[in-house]
């Protein structure tokens, strides 16, 4: 089922040779631009009666308002399954306390007596975040970018979710229950990329936002590419993958129930084992079968995703060229499964989280770890990462020098600026001292 990919006896190649020879679903955001341009324009336009007509076509069902009444998401509450409210609150007070830590302290730094430069750390006024309702329904998702902006002291915060024709055109009530847990009483009925431009350009229901996060489909990723610039954006998320670098000390039956549990949120899914332990290689592929054949989503989505070019077991000859694999792989989770599991984990340098050792699996960290879900997929781990904290400050250069402080640094400036051809910079400079600005009196 699941293809083999044999990169034993040869030295690797560098870095993108390396890449392209390492399965990749094909998520091809810029074809689904065309399509999602005139929707947005049409949101921008008509606002409101445009995201009706979009929950008509494409949502299939009738809607009159946008914006969830606090009713509504007080009663879907009311009727949370005590035990699911029981999960998400320990979820919730996990990754509040993992992101708490994450503020950062604003830092001054004195260049000279009298010059210093503060680096002030503010968060983004207002933040849309967009939570999926096609193929499945992830309360986790409220959770993992809620609670981030919270920490961070986001003041306005709306979540969007798309309208379900079975529960009356609301978003799924697991999603509004979870909002009114977390305290976020602003919530929305639109879906897919007219969501994302209700949040750029606002409507009569929504004012505009500054940041818009949250994973979506491939039209939400396009709408997030068009809309960037008026509006920040997390990252355009892809398929999910789970990679796992593994030795024979690793148990197969751990690594096919994880590789499972990730193809199961989609065929375009990708699951990747790096092993140097042919022999487990073999019992993996073998454990894959039973484990499968006793769960659900087989044909739709698991089948579909370890069987397509995106998922493979790469063998490999040691953990050193296996590292070297999953670098330029670069997995949104990666499940490190040797032998000094720590060691190994921390010579990684491209993931969106790393899950170390025998009881970290990826499930943890989708739901209760503390960590976030919201991660870098298709290799941007090499450059971006998950969402946290971070995501939703601003960090603001505050620069305050004294007479004497500038003076110091003036010539420096004048020579720099007239090198650059910039004479008026330099005359700011020369305004502020006996000394001659051109055209002054
Ligand atoms: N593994 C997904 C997140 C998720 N899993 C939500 C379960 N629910 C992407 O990180
Ligand atoms: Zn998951």
């Amino acid at each position: 089922m699941i293809s083999r990919i044999d990169l034993r006896g040869d030295a690797l190649p560098e870095g993108g040779a390396l890449r392209d020879l390492l399965p990749r679903a094909e998520f091809d955001v810029e074809a689904a631009l065309e399509k999602v341009r005139p929707i947005c324009e049409d949101v921008r336009h008509r606002g409101t009666a445009a995201l009706i007509d979009c929950a008509r076509r494409f949502d299939g069902v009738e809607i009159e308002r946008v914006r969830v009444p606090a009713e509504a998401l007080r009663g879907a509450l009311d009727a949370l399954d005590p035990a699911v409210r029981a999960a998400l609150e320990e979820s919730i007070r996990r990754a509040r306390i993992v992101h708490r830590e994450q503020r950062r302290t604003d830092v001054t730094t004195k260049v000279v007596p009298g010059g210093t430069v503060t680096e002030r750390w503010v968060p983004v006024e207002r933040v849309g975040l967009y939570v999926p309702g096609g193929r499945s329904v992830y309360p986790s998702s409220v959770v993992m970018n809620v609670v981030p902006a919270q920490e961070a002291g986001v003041a306005s915060l709306a979540v969007t979710s798309p309208p379900q024709k079975d529960f009356g055109g609301l978003p799924h009530p697991t999603i509004l229950a979870t909002c009114a847990l977390l305290g976020v009483d602003e919530v929305y009925a639109a879906g897919g990329a007219q969501a994302i431009a209700m949040f750029a350009y606002g409507t009569d229901e929504c004012l505009p936002a500054n940041l818009v996060t949250g994973p979506g489909n491939i039209y939400v990723a396009a709408a997030k590419r068009l809309l960037k610039g008026r509006i920040g954006i997390d990252s355009e998320a892809g398929p999910t993958e789970i990679a796992i670098l593994a030795d024979d000390t690793a148990d197969p039956v751990h690594l096919a129930a994880d590789l499972i549990s990730q193809a199961e949120h989609d065929p375009m899914a990708a699951a990747v084992l790096v092993t140097d332990s042919v022999e487990l290689a073999e019992k993996t592929e073998k454990e894959l079968e039973p484990q499968i054949a006793a769960t659900r989503h087989v044909d739709d989505r698991i089948v579909p995703a370890l069987s397509g070019r995106q998922s493979a077991v790469v063998l490999v000859d040691g953990i050193d060229e296996g590292l070297r694999v999953v670098d330029a792989y670069g997995a949104e989770h990666l499940e490190i499964q040797t032998a000094d599991a720590p060691a190994v984990a921390a010579r990684v340098r491209n993931a969106g989280a790393v899950f170390v050792g025998p009881y970290a699996p990826v499930s943890l960290g989708d739901y209760c770890a503390g960590s976030n879900h919201v991660l870098p997929t298709g290799g941007c781990a090499c450059h971006s990462s998950g969402l946290s904290v971070q995501s939703f400050l601003r960090g603001i250069h505050v620069v305050d020098y004294t007479r004497d402080a500038l003076a110091e640094v003036a010539h420096h400036v004048v020579t720099l600026a007239e090198a650059e051809d910039l004479p008026a910079h330099g005359a700011a400079i020369k305004a502020r001292f006996d000394w001659k600005v051109p055209g002054s009196k």
